[in-house]
């Protein structure tokens, strides 16, 4: 784990190799199979996200003209989101230890010229257990900031297989992508770039609750 100077932040660069990078886009791409890619859009204004979203997990994050929130299912298609893969859960578990399980996981693909706005992840249920974050393909430009918008940011170059946690008093910072540098990996057949985030979206209770850092 690499300090990024941003307390409650932590960084491991290359926790996945290789290999494991390989094995994680054959589980997205399986998720993808069942649930198929879906545009989301900005409440009230309905302007379509340049990024692209899907979901694993019980739960999903999504995004319309109506609001911001998790569900069971699919827009479009209706079904129930797939399973976590396995890897997905173990990384969680490895790093978040909150002794219960993740129960979202949101994989957004940034195609060419894709970025994601500043924003804090404010829709869940539960703010002590942290959000992971894996990046898989393209090299991206991620800004980080404090609590309240429009204070000093910092940026970081994430990298293929390399995961970030904000949990603790970095759990509602501000964050977004600037921009993915096209052509920097070759991970995906398509270029372009994923990111995936694990989150516990129903309160932690019992001894889950109790365990929590
Ligand atoms: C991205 N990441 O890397 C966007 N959110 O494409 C996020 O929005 C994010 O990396 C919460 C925690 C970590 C993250
Ligand atoms: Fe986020």
């Amino acid at each position: 784990m690499v300090e990024t100077g941003i307390e409650g932040v932590c960084y491991w660069p290359a926790y996945f190799d290789a290999s494991a990078q390989r094995a994680l886009v054959g589980a997205v791409s399986a998720v993808v199979d069942a649930a198929p890619f879906f545009t989301p859009r900005m409440p009230r204004t309905g302007k379509p996200f340049s990024v692209r979203m899907t979901n694993c997990g019980p739960l999903g994050w999504v995004s319309d003209k109506t609001s911001y929130r998790y569900q069971p299912c699919h827009p479009e298609t209706g079904a129930p989101w797939p399973p976590m893969p396995d890897a997905l859960l173990a990384l969680w578990d490895d790093v978040a230890a909150v002794g219960a399980p993740a129960e979202a996981c949101l994989i957004n693909h940034y195609p060419a010229g894709a970025r994601m706005g500043l924003h804090q992840d404010r829709d869940e249920a539960e703010f002590a257990a942290p959000v992971v974050s894996v990046s898989l393909g393209d090299s991206a430009v991620f800004r980080l900031g404090g609590t309240v918008r429009g204070g000093k940011t910092t940026s970081l170059r994430l990298k293929s297989g390399d995961v970030i946690v904000f949990g603790g008093p970095a759990r509602l910072i501000y964050h977004g992508i600037d921009r993915v540098l096209s052509g920097s990996s070759t991970l995906l057949a398509g270029g372009g770039r994923y990111n995936l985030t694990l989150r516990r979206v129903t309160p932690l209770t019992g001894n889950a609750a109790k365990e929590a850092p």
